[in-house]
C-alpha cells in the first residue's frame, strides 16, 4: 500500500482529467454539431429563398410559365411586353396575362386589354395574374388591341399590342 499509493494519486488524477478532457471533448462535439445543425438550417433556408426568388425572376422576366400553353405576356405603364401575340386563324390563343403594376397608379385599379374588332374587354386588377384566352379571326392579319385604362388608353401608341394571325 505504501509503495503503490504514491502512485495512485496521479494514476487517479490523470483519469480524472482524462475524463475532465473526455468529457470536454464532447462537449466541444455536441457544440460542432448544434452549431453545424443550426449553419445547416441557414444554408438551407438561404438557398430556398435564392431557389424561390430565381425562380420568381425567371417566372416574371422570362415568361416562363407553370400555366400549360398560355403564352406570358405582361402589362405594366410601359405598355404590352411582348407587345406582338401570334395565332392560327381561327385559333384560341391562352394568355397568362400579368399585371405588375400597384394599384394606386392605375385608373380603377386595373389594366385593360380592349379591341373592338376581336371583341373583348378585359381587366386586370394590380399586381395580379391570370390565363385569358382570345380567339383569332379566320381572316390572317394584325389585330390591334389595348389598355383603355391609363397613359391616355388608345391614343397613346405604347399602351397597344397586336395579334398577329397568320395561316
Ligand atoms: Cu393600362
Amino acid at each position: 500500500m505504501s509503495a503503490s499509493e504514491p502512485n495512485i494519486a496521479p494514476v487517479h488524477g490523470h483519469t480524472r482529467r482524462a475524463q475532465n478532457i473526455e468529457a470536454q471533448l464532447a462537449a466541444d462535439r455536441r457544440a460542432r454539431r448544434l452549431r453545424g445543425a443550426a449553419f445547416g438550417l441557414i444554408v438551407v433556408a438561404v438557398l430556398g429563398a435564392g431557389i424561390y426568388l430565381a425562380g420568381s425572376v425567371f417566372l416574371g422576366q422570362r415568361g416562363t410559365t407553370t400555366v400549360a400553353a398560355a403564352m406570358p405576356m405582361r402589362i405594366s405603364m410601359s405598355g404590352f411586353d411582348p407587345q406582338v401575340i401570334h395565332a392560327k386563324p381561327g385559333e384560341t390563343v391562352k394568355v397568362d396575362w400579368w399585371n405588375t403594376d400597384g394599384g394606386m397608379h392605375l385608373t380603377n385599379g386595373v389594366h385593360t386589354l380592349v379591341s373592338d374588332t376581336l371583341g373583348i374587354r378585359l381587366e386586370l386588377p394590380a399586381e395580379s395574374r391570370k390565363t385569358i384566352s382570345i380567339k383569332a379571326p379566320m381572316a390572317a392579319g394584325d389585330y390591334d388591341f389595348w389598355c383603355d385604362s391609363c397613359c391616355g388608353g388608345k391614343e397613346n401608341s405604347g399602351m397597344h399590342g397586336t395579334l398577329h394571325v397568320e395561316v
